[in-house]
């Protein structure tokens, strides 16, 4: 059954580039409500660990890097559906793929540098929330 939660980041490109506010703003006309919401900078092992399920790709190491490259905005967000809802806004992990007007076509650079994160499951929205939020930042 769906849940109405998921979770977010704004990845260091959008954020080096300045995105930042007008991500904000696209997030909350979409309906979605912020119930976290932190800025920070993931260590190389920090970065591993969230990552862990793509250890064995070929990207691997680009994507750890990258993402621990400069700060992020982690945020858990509320709407009906909101997994799925999330990823129809920001669109497919290609940005030459992505639907007009979702985040990723509008701000990603390219497939390794795509601008923001948005969990795949309600299991891991639950799992990477917890990653970055204690429970009592989430109440
Ligand atoms: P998504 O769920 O759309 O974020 O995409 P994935 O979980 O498949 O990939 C996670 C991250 O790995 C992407 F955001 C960027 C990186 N990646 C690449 O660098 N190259 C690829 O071919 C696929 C993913």
């Amino acid at each position: 059954m769906a849940t109405n939660l998921t979770f977010t980041m704004i990845k260091p490109d959008a954020m080096a580039d300045g995105h930042m506010g007008k991500i904000i703003a696209q997030i909350q006309a979409a309906g979605f409500h912020f119930k976290a919401l932190k800025m920070t900078r993931l260590s190389k092992e920090q970065a591993q660990a969230f990552y862990a399920v793509h250890a064995a790709r070929p990207f691997y190491g680009e994507l750890v890097d990258f993402m621990s490259s400069g700060p992020i905005l982690a945020a858990v967000l509320e709407k009906e559906n909101a997994v799925v809802e999330f990823r129809t806004l920001i669109g497919a992990t290609n940005p030459a793929e992505a639907a007009e007007g979702t985040v990723r076509k509008l701000y990603a650079r390219n497939i390794g540098e795509n601008a923001i994160h948005g969990s795949d499951s309600d299991e891991n929205a639950g799992i990477e929330a917890a990653f970055f939020f204690s429970g009592l930042e989430r109440a």
